[in-house]
């Protein structure tokens, strides 16, 4: 991949993105989470209304992010689909009075082709598919079509069913393949393997030994030779660990983030920008990623 060069134990790579690119690697880029739902797990209903969604847009550019990724379906465990129609609704006004003046790329967290579509239209850069580009046959084209940047994440089953009793036999080998297999299918539809971001999908089908054998053998995603991106913010794994409610969990958030980007991560998608801006921060100067 295009400047794919060792960087002080990180890799560097040029990203290509809808119109533009962004240099992945000398530092951490963080991602802010912007869900205009009425029922995300830890901030559902906060960003509900497009004015808060807007405010908070800025809100987090301000606080230091890098990409702003806007979702306007919840894909918690045990959650059912939304109509199309509706996550349409809510994602394009919000894109549309944010993309012209934000500054930063915005990524749109969808699994469907059609609001992918839409909003790249509207001035969206990015495409976030937590199922890696697999529950829409269409996606991997409106990526290519777009000359837009994909983030595939793994998944195991669907947000409805992936916390039942999920298995693997080695779960670092059975993600590598899966994005192995996903980047040949997003390559193969014509999106430019300079465009391609690789996620493990911390809670995503995983029981909490599978969440931190992932973190512990992270590295091993270098393998793909794409840039690695990390969502631990808020999640249950954290819950389980220190035994606290989501309301609570920004430490252990920025714990992961921190273990994580030693590990290799290059971007990390969190609620908390202010915070994790400054985490990565410390780290990336303290470990010299920035040269
Ligand atoms: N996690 C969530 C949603 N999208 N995308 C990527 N690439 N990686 C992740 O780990 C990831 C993701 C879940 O978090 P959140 O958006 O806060 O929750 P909800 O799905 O309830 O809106």
């Amino acid at each position: 991949m295009t400047g794919s060069l060792r960087h002080k134990g990180r890799r560097v790579y040029r990203l290509r993105i809808k119109g533009g690119e962004l240099e992945v690697g000398k530092r951490t880029l963080v991602m802010g989470v912007l869900n205009v739902t009425p029922d995300s797990f830890s901030d559902g209903g906060l960003y509900f209304d497009p004015r808060a969604a807007v405010e908070r847009a800025f809100q987090m550019v301000q606080e230091g992010a890098d990409i702003i990724d806007i979702g306007g379906e919840s894909t918690r465990p045990g959650s059912d689909p939304l109509p199309l129609e509706e996550e349409i609704r809510r994602v394009l006004p919000v894109i549309e009075a944010v993309a012209p003046r934000i500054g930063v790329p915005i990524s749109i967290d969808t699994y469907k082709a059609k609001v992918a579509e839409e909003a790249l239209s509207a001035g969206a850069s990015i495409v976030n598919d937590i199922s890696g580009l697999g529950f829409d046959p269409e996606m991997a084209r409106v990526v290519a079509r777009h000359g837009a940047c994909a983030i595939l994440m793994h998944i195991k089953g669907t947000p409805k069913d992936m916390q039942k009793d999920p298995r693997y036999d080695d779960v670092m080998e059975e993600i590598k393949a899966y994005l192995r297999e996903r980047i040949r299918r997003a390559e193969s539809a014509g999106v430019s393997p300079d465009a391609i971001v690789i996620d493990p999908g911390i809670g995503f089908g995983k029981r909490l030994q599978h969440n931190i054998e992932i973190f512990r053998r992270l590295e091993e995603l270098e393998e793909l030779e794409k840039p690695i991106l990390v969502g631990p913010s808020r999640k249950t794994f954290i819950g389980e660990i220190l035994g606290v409610d989501v309301s609570q969990r920004l430490y252990g958030t920025l714990a992961a983030v921190a273990h994580a980007v030693l590990r290799g991560a290059h971007i990390v998608r969190v609620h908390d920008v202010g915070a994790a801006r400054q985490v990565v921060d410390m780290l990336d100067a303290l470990e010299g990623f920035g040269g």
